[in-house]
């Protein structure tokens, strides 16, 4: 999930005519929007309606019995550089990461989970499909692999909402009930899949186009993330790692139907330090050089995400908000007068704690007509809002990102796989 760095850009009221098709969310009439899909999401919530009926193959065992009481399989190591090299052999930080045994495991739990979700989704997107075919997909696998509904999504399950941002969207876009987009042969579509364990949560990202010529972006973003990663360790300053970012991703060029475009970051975009249960912890990873002379510490897990875009490289909001999370900081429940926002309120804490969610999860608990009570929620400030980020129309963009953990020995890429 993005990190947005400064306040997002309301452009409500100032939409540029119509949306062009189908395909995009409309940037217009939100309000009307919102009254047609409470309608909707009365008749689609009946449970089962958009569930993926047979659970593949795949997903029928859970993680937890197919390691039974072994240990989950580490990511990617990499060495401290320089003057941080003394750590890799030292016995007293190898004596500290003996203490945390326990929550490295719940890390590369939810990490193998992550890998298994997104090899299978691969394996089945397709242009064709509906938006919601591929999130439920994604979703009804993580459910199953880590026994959500036996044990609760708290306890391990869906760390937040399955983006599938497509084209000139880049991040916080995941379908709400009537949702009809379809998935085109040439849409750019990020999956941006989140899976925790107790609360450490996995953040990682690829991006998918059937059509070959988006090819350079997608290198040209997959080459900046793995720059972050590199870059990335103990006492490195923020704006450094964004500075090696931004010169690698601007190093591509890609054509596009007879028009060559220099890959820009997306400059208000950015990974972020995760902490448990909190996606966005204190920390901002910039994918352009911003001066921000923050280190990285020991100890500490990041998300690193970059974007790239053929357009102005600046994201603003737009379109319909599925994404929600409960403010850590936010006025307690009991200071609600709205009846119907305070029952809402419970509902959501019960079940997702201050993890994001999404309009498609409060429909599959049973909740009903409940958006006039979130609005509520959202102007208290009980609630934040993550809408859909998107850069001009017309313009593509993509995203590759990892979760990385600073060790005390070394630097973890924990979601690293075979395929990105
Ligand atoms: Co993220």
């Amino acid at each position: 999930m993005a990190g947005g760095k400064g306040k997002g850009n309301k452009s409500k009221g100032k939409g540029k005519g119509k949306p062009t098709g189908p395909k995009h969310p409309a940037t217009e009439g939100k309000d009307e929007i919102d009254l047609a899909l409470e309608a909707l999401s009365v008749k689609d919530a009946q449970p089962g309606l958009s569930e993926v009926t047979a659970l593949p193959e795949a997903f029928q065992t859970p993680i937890a019995e197919l390691f039974a009481d072994k240990p989950y399989p580490e990511g990617q190591l990499c060495d401290y550089q320089d003057d941080n090299l003394w750590r890799t052999t030292s016995e007293e930080k190898r004596h500290l990461e003996r203490l945390l045994a326990d929550d490295y495991n719940e890390a590369r739990q939810a990490a193998e989970v992550h890998r298994r979700v997104r090899q299978y989704a691969r394996s089945v997107i397709q242009p064709g499909m509906t938006m919601t075919e591929i999130v439920d997909t994604i979703e009804n696998g993580t459910r199953s692999l880590l026994q959500s509904d036996r044990y609760g999504g708290l306890n391990a399950g869906i760390g937040f909402p399955t983006g599938c941002s497509l084209n000139h969207c880049a991040a916080h876009y995941t379908p709400n009930a009537g949702d009809k987009i379809v998935l085109g042969h040439d849409d750019v579509c990020k999956i941006d899949i989140g899976i925790h364990v107790k609360g450490r949560i996995m953040d990682s990202a690829f991006t998918l186009a059937w059509n070959p010529k988006y090819d350079n972006l997608l290198a040209a973003v997959k080459d900046a993330t793995n720059t972050g990663i590199r870059e990335a360790g103990i006492d490195v300053r923020l704006n450094d790692i964004g500075g090696a970012i931004e010169e690698v991703m601007t190093s591509y060029e890609v054509d596009l139907d007879g028009k060559t475009y220099q890959v820009k970051p997306i400059r208000n975009l950015c990974g972020h330090s995760i902490e448990r249960y909190t996606i966005h912890a204190g920390k901002s990873v910039p994918i352009v050089r911003n001066g921000d002379n923050t280190k990285m510490e020991e100890g500490e897990y990041f998300a690193i995400e970059t974007f790239g875009s053929t357009g102005k490289g600046y994201v603003q909001t737009e379109g319909v908000c599925s994404h929600y999370a409960r403010r850590p900081d936010g006025p307690p429940a009991s200071t609600l007068r709205v009846p119907r926002a305070r029952s809402l309120l419970k509902t959501i804490e019960k079940n997702f704690g201050t993890l994001p969610w999404c309009r498609r999860y409060l429909d599959r608990l049973g909740e009903t007509k409940y958006l006039l009570g979130l609005r509520s929620l959202v102007d208290s400030g009980v609630i934040e809002a993550y809408p859909p980020l998107c850069d001009v129309e017309g313009s593509y963009t993509a995203q590759y990102e990892h979760t990385i953990l600073l060790r005390p020995t070394c630097k973890e890429v924990l979601t690293r796989g075979d395929d990105y």
